[in-house]
């Protein structure tokens, strides 16, 4: 399977936001990754449920919807998940982690865990048959625009070993200055699907189209 995309939305200029969707449906762009951030559990404030239900209404790619809030299972139905969306909760984020993740499988979506550069892949132990996906922070999550931590990218090829010895299916996905030099390595160690933000996408000398194609020939 080759690489898919997933489009990082708070990277986008929102006075043109219908181009930039227009523009993302040309390129084929397989998610849009809308990240959710509460300001406690990450120090920021981004997107929420209105933007997604309007963005629901401009386009039918499906939503890759990052919660990066504290008890994400108070949150989850008012995103309205849908069949072949991905849903992630960080891993400290609930104490209810395996409840959690079966609730977003109930509304048909995928469920993902998203593990912090720190996190250690222990916290996949007894949940691991409970997920679709796993999310590799390669930053610290709260911004865009920020310098891949060097010990995440050796996290992803142990997060496949992980998966691969505990019989999971799960895909992996990337976040985090997904630039094209460090989509190749970020593929070579087993990354499926790449949120795609300033670092590629969204660089301003090119146009989104071209970047998308430089971006899926690093991933292939
Ligand atoms: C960060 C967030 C990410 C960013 C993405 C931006 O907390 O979870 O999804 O939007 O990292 O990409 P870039 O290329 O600017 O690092
Ligand atoms: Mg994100």
């Amino acid at each position: 399977m080759s690489g898919k995309i997933s489009a990082s939305l708070m990277c986008v200029d929102f006075a043109s936001i219908r181009d930039s969707i227009r523009a993302l449906e040309a390129a084929r762009v397989e998610y849009l990754h809308i990240d959710i951030m509460d300001g406690s559990f990450v120090p920021n404030f981004t997107l929420g449920p209105d933007f997604v239900r309007s963005l629901r209404s401009m386009t039918d790619i499906p939503c890759d919807i990052h919660l990066m809030v504290w008890e994400p299972e108070r949150h989850i139905a008012s995103f309205s998940p849908k069949e072949g969306d991905i849903v992630s909760v960080h891993a400290e984020s609930t104490v209810h982690l395996q409840r959690t993740l079966q609730m977003i499988r109930d509304t048909g979506a995928h469920a993902a865990i998203a593990l912090n550069p720190a996190t250690p892949l222990y916290s996949m132990d007894y949940v691991v048959d409970d997920l679709d996906a796993v999310l590799v922070m390669t930053v610290n999550p709260g911004y865009a625009g920020q310098k891949l931590v060097p010990a995440a990218l050796q996290k992803i090829g142990e997060t496949r070993k992980y998966l691969m010895e505990h019989g999971s299916n799960a895909l992996i996905e990337v976040d985090g200055n997904v630039s094209l030099e460090n989509a190749v390595k970020m593929r070579e160690l087993g990354a499926d699907i790449f949120v795609a933000g300033t670092s590629s996408l969204f660089m301003k000398e090119r146009s989104l189209l071209d970047n998308a194609q430089a971006l899926r020939i690093a991933i292939t």
